[in-house]
This record gives structure tokens, C-alpha cells and sequence, in this order.
């Protein structure tokens, strides 16, 4: 029942593999070249409506084709999510359903994004547990018996309070303390175990606080993000942590370019399955001070909750060394790159059409 008909690839010779990849790196195309992935893969993303799966189905889709990115989650998609390829009802608890989807669009590769957050995680730990431990043992399972490559993104709250903090080594102590963390920590010990013991394709890694112009939901560094559409809309935001909690982050487009550099390296270079990565790292009042230029009556309060808490105990540098040395990674944005990209963008696709004359004005 689960052996691969080597038959169903020949006809998906890939026209797509010498296009230029839409990531700043050639060595993608070199590696791909390299490789003599002459197959362009079948992708099937869950989570797909979060913080990075439309994103990344745009980055995946532009080098694979349309068709070959399935975009899924539970939520109901808007018209724009619909407008580049196929979006599909996948549910990561109902295994029978994956196995479906799987069979039915021949997936070979699995990008595991649904997951609840660091902040919304420790809200409702029971819904956390079933989400990101059972979800990810089935989705784990279904690529041991098909024989997928499975990506699954951990984190900076994978470490905890007796991890080093500055830098954070990719091994060192980790027992974390919000439930998201724990998810984590079990997702890689699984993940590589199931690598070592069947062979398994498992890739995975720990990204920082990720910052695009879609809204996040529900993590600790959200603050990160929330300050541009606040800042743009109203010129003042109330900031949840205090003003010098120092924590590792990255634009989206360096977290897209890293994992789709990492998917497309050789096995033979990865001599982990998870790797930290990295691009900078700031305190509130780093950011909101780079934030001014732009914005220059930008009006800033703190108002520290319970995230403050769990950002004491993060990375406030992730030590990247082994993903630079071993497939190459290298990160694009800085401070004041990631500050322009983020006000443009959120100028562009989210201000209401009334407010631009006056945002534009700072900008
Ligand atoms: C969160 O804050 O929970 C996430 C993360 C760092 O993994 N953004």
C-alpha cells in the first residue's frame, strides 16, 4: 500500500529546474544542479494560513510550479489565498484524511507549519498538546510510511532558563517551559531519532521571532510586528515586554530563503537535521528607536505581562556557526534593512486606502 510507483515521477520532469530560484543565492541553483533532483517535488504545506505558509507557498510555487504546492489548513481561505494554486481542507489530527491527500496529490515533501504559539500555547495547553505533539506524530508517521522529506520548524523557545542565553549553541541544555517549547524540543528528538532509525528525511530549524507584515498571532516576539501596524495606523503602541529584553530575530524573506536553502541542500552537507539560524538581535527599545526615523512621533509605552516571562528565559543570541559552515547560510537583513522592508510592506497590503496620505508623509 505505500510503495512508490517510481513510474508516477516520469512524467514530472522538471522544466522549472534551471529557472532562477527567486531567493538571493545562487548556490540554491548550484546545489539543485548539483544534486540532479531532476524531479521537481510534489509539496504539501499544513498550517498553510499562518504567519509563513502563504509566503512560502509564493517562494515554493515560483520554483516548483503552481500545481506542485498544496497550501492547507482548517481556516477558510480568502480569495487571494485561492489565486496561485490549490488550497485543500487538511485536518493534522485525522491521519486517514493525510493519507488521502498524500496518495491523491502524490506529495513528496511535507512542511509542517500548523502549530499554536510560545503566548496562545500556555492559554490553552490541553488544545496545545493535540496540535503540535499529536499533530506532529501523525504527520511524522505519514512521512516514515511514505517516505517524504518532512520539514518541521522548531525554535528559539525550544531552549530554556539553564540553556546558555548569549550565545545559544545548536546543542546545548534546552528544557524549555512553555508548552511550545516542550512541543518542540519533542518534535526534534523525534524527528532525529525516526532519521536515524528509518531513515527518515527530517529536516528542521530553529528560527527566531519572524517578522513579515502578516500578522502572527499568539507568540511572545509578536510585539516585533505589531508596533509597525500600530505605529503606522495610530503613531503609538503599547509594548508588552520590557524595554531592553534582548531576543534573536529575522525578516521573513531571510526565513523563507533559509528554509528553502536548507530543503534543496544535499544530505551529504547536513551534518545535523536541526540547525539554529539566525539573521540579528534587538531589544524593544533597539527597534523602536530605528522605528523613529521613520516615524518620528511615534509615541511608545510599556505595559510588561506574562510573555515577559517567557522571553527571560529565550536566546538573546542564537549561535548560527554550524548552518553558515555546513549548507552555506547567510542572512540578508539587518536592523535598519528589515525596519524599511517592514514599513513598505506594511504600507502596501495593509493600511486602510484612507490613512496612506498621512503615513506617507513619514516615509
Ligand atoms: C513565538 O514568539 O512564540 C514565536 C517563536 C519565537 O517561535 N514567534
Amino acid at each position: 500500500m505505500f510503495a512508490r510507483n517510481s513510474l508516477q515521477f516520469s512524467h514530472r520532469i522538471s522544466k522549472n529546474v534551471t529557472k532562477s530560484f527567486d531567493v538571493s543565492n545562487s548556490l540554491l541553483l548550484r546545489n539543485v544542479c548539483d544534486n540532479k533532483r531532476a524531479v521537481t517535488p510534489r509539496i504539501l504545506i499544513t498550517g498553510g494560513l499562518g504567519q509563513l505558509g502563504t509566503e512560502c507557498a509564493k517562494l515554493l510555487r515560483k520554483n516548483y510550479g503552481n500545481e506542485n504546492v498544496i497550501l492547507s489548513d482548517i481556516i477558510k481561505p480568502t480569495e487571494e489565498n485561492l489565486a496561485n494554486g490549490p488550497f485543500i481542507f487538511a485536518d493534522i489530527l485525522d491521519f486517514k484524511n493525510l493519507q488521502k491527500i498524500v496518495v491523491d496529490y502524490r506529495i513528496d515533501w511535507l512542511i509542517h507549519f500548523s502549530a499554536l504559539l510560545s503566548a496562545v500555547g500556555e492559554q490553552n495547553v490541553p488544545l496545545a498538546v493535540r496540535v503540535n505533539i499529536e499533530g506532529m506524530h501523525n504527520v511524522i508517521e505519514l512521512a516514515k510510511q511514505y517516505k517524504l522529506r518532512i520539514f518541521i520548524p522548531s525554535t528559539i523557545g525550544a531552549f530554556g532558563p539553564d540553556s546558555p542565553r548569549n550565545p545559544t549553541p545548536n546543542i546545548t541544555i534546552q528544557r524549555p517551559r512553555t508548552i511550545y517549547g516542550v512541543s518542540k524540543v519533542h518534535a526534534e528528538l523525534l524527528g532525529e531519532y525516526y532519521h536515524h532509525r528509518f531513515d527518515l528525511d527530517f529536516r528542521c530549524l530553529r528560527f527566531p521571532g519572524v517578522i513579515s507584515s502578516d500578522p502572527p498571532g499568539g507568540g511572545t516576539t509578536d510585539y516585533a510586528v505589531a508596533v509597525f501596524h500600530e505605529g503606522l495606523l495610530n503613531k503609538k503602541y503599547e509594548c508588552y515586554l520590557e524595554p531592553c529584553t534582548r531576543l534573536p530575530m529575522m525578516y521573513i524573506e531571510d526565513c523563507l530563503s533559509a528554509l528553502f536553502q536548507f530543503l534543496n541542500a544535499p544530505k551529504e552537507k547536513l551534518q545535523r537535521r536541526v540547525y539554529n539560524v539566525t539573521a540579528m538581535s534587538f531589544t524593544p527599545e533597539e527597534l523602536f528607536s530605528e522605528i523613529t526615523k521613520h516615524i518620528p512621533d511615534l509615541q511608545i509605552t510599556y505595559k510588561p505581562d506574562s510573555r515577559q516571562y517567557i522571553a527571560e528565559n529565550w536566546p538573546q543570541v542564537l549561535d548560527d556557526k554550524e548552518a553558515r559552515r555546513d549548507w552555506g547560510w547567510q542572512h540578508q537583513y539587518d536592523l535598519p534593512k528589515l525596519v524599511n522592508a517592514m514599513i513598505r510592506d506594511v504600507r502596501t497590503h495593509f493600511l486602510p486606502k484612507h490613512r496612506l496620505k498621512e503615513v506617507n508623509s513619514y516615509v
